[in-house]
């Protein structure tokens, strides 16, 4: 019997050490303290026995299932240390790789220009308008002193959109920022020192012209602004936002309806790369008396000067950026390079 008792243990104890993992090892244990284990088996069989036999032979069984129990218990847990040793070895970190680091993102190129031309304006007393993109026939053409049948108003120049403002008349994309300089105007008193910067539409696109591009406009009114004030001014803007004083501007007679008499405004640096070389900057004039009129103000009274850039213009300028359509393809490589 105790002979029996010690062969079930010793075979108990051996096939838990030789059982790799816990499925198997609960599989063993199965084979002795299960429902048809060996030592279950023998427990069976007590009630054959006469009681004190039955009391002596209880003991010792109930001592070898304690043995059994306690070498499952201690395997069980060798079991799940080494597994747990596995998976941390596993599962290392190396501390020494470089960060994943965060995605910071950047301003575009053609809004950190923006930001610097409010800047410079704003330090010379200029106040900065806002106003709507989606704009009335009015205050995008009539008010600017556009015919009637002016081709810009065409369909093929002007994005139109579904509705109409209260003259009947269909609502547009503004083709320029000028509208907002209307608004501006015809809601404040002069003196008025304004800029109007943002996003502008034209049925336009090829490699050097986008449907959506940028302008900012420029509008100074008051009793006796002459020609002299928008070259002063605008030198002043140009050397201050190119950062250089080696940089002239001169005018050349032009057209535009808002405007008489019309220039376009040219600059060239003296010393750089691009020294010596005109280069087209600006349109500009002198607020057209109708014009002035459409402001809500008496021309006989109130004059003064516009001017409009295009900003991705003074961007590529500023930054050497040798083609326009890379402002709105979003390639990450290039809008990087102008990371602060
Ligand atoms: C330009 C060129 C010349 C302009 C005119 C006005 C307003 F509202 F006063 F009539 N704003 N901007 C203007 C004048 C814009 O862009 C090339």
């Amino acid at each position: 019997m105790q002979a029996d008792l010690d062969r079930i243990v010793d075979d108990a104890l051996a096939a838990f050490a030789a059982a790799a993992d816990a499925p198997r090892l609960e599989q063993e244990k199965a084979r002795f303290t299960g429902k048809s284990g060996t030592l279950t088996a023998m427990l069976k069989s007590l009630g054959s026995l006469e009681p004190d036999a039955r009391r002596e032979a209880g003991a010792a069984i109930n001592l070898a299932k304690a043995r059994i129990e306690e070498a499952l218990q201690a395997r069980r847990e060798a079991i799940a240390n080494a597994a747990l040793e596995a998976r941390l070895a596993q599962e290392t970190v190396d501390v020494t790789l470089p960060g994943r680091g965060r995605a910071r993102g950047t301003l575009h190129p053609v809004m950190r220009t923006l930001h610097r031309v409010e800047a410079i304006f704003r330090s010379i007393g200029f106040d900065v308008a806002d106003g709507p993109e989606i704009e009335t026939d009015w205050h995008n053409f009539t008010a600017l002193n556009n015919p009637e049948n002016h081709p810009a108003r065409s369909m093929q120049d002007t994005f139109y959109v579904e509705g109409e403002d209260s003259a009947g008349l269909p609502l547009l994309l503004r083709t320029h920022t000028s509208p907002m300089q209307v608004r501006y105007a015809r809601s404040h008193t002069p003196p008025i020192r304004v800029i109007a910067p943002g996003r502008t539409y034209r049925v336009d696109s090829d490699a050097t012209h986008s449907p959506m591009f940028h302008q900012v406009e420029g509008l100074w009114i008051d009793e006796h602004i002459s020609f002299a004030h928008l070259k002063g001014v605008y030198t002043d803007f140009l050397r201050r936002f190119f950062e250089t004083d080696e940089l002239q501007v001169r005018f050349r007679p032009s057209f535009f309806p808002f405007t008489e008499p019309s220039a376009e405004v040219d600059m060239a640096f003296t010393r750089g790369p691009l020294k010596g070389r005109w280069l087209e900057i600006s349109g500009a004039g002198q607020v057209h008396p109708t014009v002035i009129r459409n402001f809500g103000l008496d021309p006989e009274r109130w004059i003064g000067f516009a001017f409009g850039s295009g900003l991705e213009r003074l961007t590529m300028l500023r930054y050497g950026v040798g083609d326009l359509r890379q402002f709105f393809e979003n390639d990450l490589r290039f809008l990087q390079q102008f990371r602060d």
